[in-house]
């Protein structure tokens, strides 16, 4: 049996908005956090210790992290490597370098030849030596149009036929390389990619428009004992036969990982069977206070209470209410700073509601749910100064959303999203 741990998407140097500067260290406190929690990833693979760590990808939020983050990424991994436990870390999509064939962050590991660290940038299979014997480890990190398609190919080709092909040439690929795998120790397949039947998170819209879904039934096959995933932020088991299973991300990156549980995956693998475990990591809480105060006799009261039922000590904090403009008086802006001093930080977010617009836009309310392009269009009609950029925020809005159009264009999520704002310009 090959014990193993299975973390993902540690996003390091990502959320400093939600962060304050360490006056003892000068470096911001979500770096410190993200930098303690994969600690006590690897203070468990230590402890145990286990035979393999498997990274999912996403070290940091792009290809060219600064190098004090790239630093604090190497200094937690070189203890594996001091103990020699093999690690495998993946190249997600936040880690490859937009420029074609750039690189990604973590190709540096295997150019300085760093014992016991495995990079995995290509479709290949590893055939690691552990403790307890041997394990073949295939690595697919997230795939672009380009990885396997060349552009005379696609040309002419709707974004469905392109996904269709791209599929079908991973599918030769991956045939490729299960043929060539030894049937008498474990496999397990470690992949950036997203699933079509995961739930999504905040991944959806940190990597806008790229990339395609891969259908479950390409990851459940009889070769693989366990398929370790990386890219989705939110913890899930897609399948248990064999167990498909995104751990997650280590740490909350923003408000949309709120109510999520952090943690990481421990494995006991054997050829033919395997066995999984979440464990959870404690990390810092984020902590939304929304309220509508609108029909409140006494609105600051009214938040205060509001404020005092959420237990806001060290989260991450925001408060978001509604008021009308003649209730604004009301609210005391320094007994509010008071009461939160408490938390790590916050942000106070007060919007004013006045009885017109109320009328105008009540989709849009506190508590009701809606589609986001009905409600930027409720948006967009209350705003008389956009009007005649209306139009063009919608179509940049729905190519976003549809995340197709862009694909086209380029590779990169960030470059996708700046030609959407150039556009808008
Ligand atoms: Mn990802």
């Amino acid at each position: 049996m090959i014990k193993i741990l299975h973390l993902s998407d540690i996003h390091l140097g990502s959320g400093f908005v939600h962060g304050k500067i360490n006056p003892k260290t000068g470096l911001n406190t979500r770096l410190e956090d993200f930098v303690a929690t994969l600690g006590k990833c690897l203070d468990r693979a230590l402890s145990e210790p286990v035979d393999l760590v498997l990274f999912g990808g996403d070290a940091f939020p792009d290809a060219t992290p600064p190098p004090y983050i790239q630093q604090a990424f190497a200094r937690q991994f070189r203890r594996l490597a001091d103990a020699e436990i093999p690690a495998v870390l993946l190249v997600g999509n936040h880690d490859q370098h937009s420029q074609g064939a750039g690189g990604a962050s973590l190709c540096i590991y295997r150019t300085l030849g760093v014992p016991h660290i495995i990079v995995g940038d290509r479709l290949e299979t590893h055939r690691i030596h552990t403790h307890h014997g041997d394990i073949q480890v295939i690595t697919l990190p997230w795939l672009t149009r380009s990885t396997l398609l060349t552009r005379p190919e696609t040309d002419g080709l709707s974004m469905s036929e392109v996904g269709h092909l791209l599929l079908d040439r991973l599918r030769a690929a991956m045939e490729g390389e299960v043929r060539k795998l030894d049937p008498t120790i474990p496999t397990v397949l470690l992949a950036h990619l997203m699933v079509d039947a995961a739930n999504y998170g905040a991944e959806r819209f940190l990597a806008v428009g790229k990339g395609f879904t891969i259908p479950l039934e390409f990851l459940t096959r009889d070769a693989f004992d366990y398929v370790a995933l990386g890219h989705v932020h939110r913890h899930q088991i897609l399948s248990k036969d064999p167990f498909v299973v995104y751990p997650g991300s280590i740490e909350r990156v923003d408000f949309s990982e709120e109510q999520e549980e952090k943690g990481f995956i421990r494995v006991n693998v054997d050829r033919g069977s395997a066995e999984v475990e979440f464990c959870p990591l404690p990390v810092r809480s984020f902590c939304t206070i929304e309220v509508d105060l609108t029909e409140s006799d006494d609105p600051h009261s009214d938040l205060l209470s509001a404020i005092e039922k959420k237990a806001i000590e060290d989260a991450v904090v925001r408060v978001v209410y509604q008021v009308r403009p003649e209730q604004l008086d009301l609210i005391d802006d320094a007994d509010l700073h008071t009461v939160l001093e408490i938390a790590h930080t916050y942000t106070i977010q007060a919007g004013l509601v006045s009885q017109m617009s109320r009328s105008r836009l009540p989709e849009l309310g506190v508590g009701s749910a809606i589609e986001p392009l009905d409600a930027l269009r409720a948006y967009l009609a209350n705003r008389e100064d956009l009007k005649l950029l209306a139009d063009p925020i919608l179509e940049a809005a729905k190519a976003l959303l549809a995340q197709e159009e862009f694909y086209i264009e380029s590779e990169s999520g960030e470059m996708e999203v700046v030609q959407t704002q150039l556009r808008l310009l």
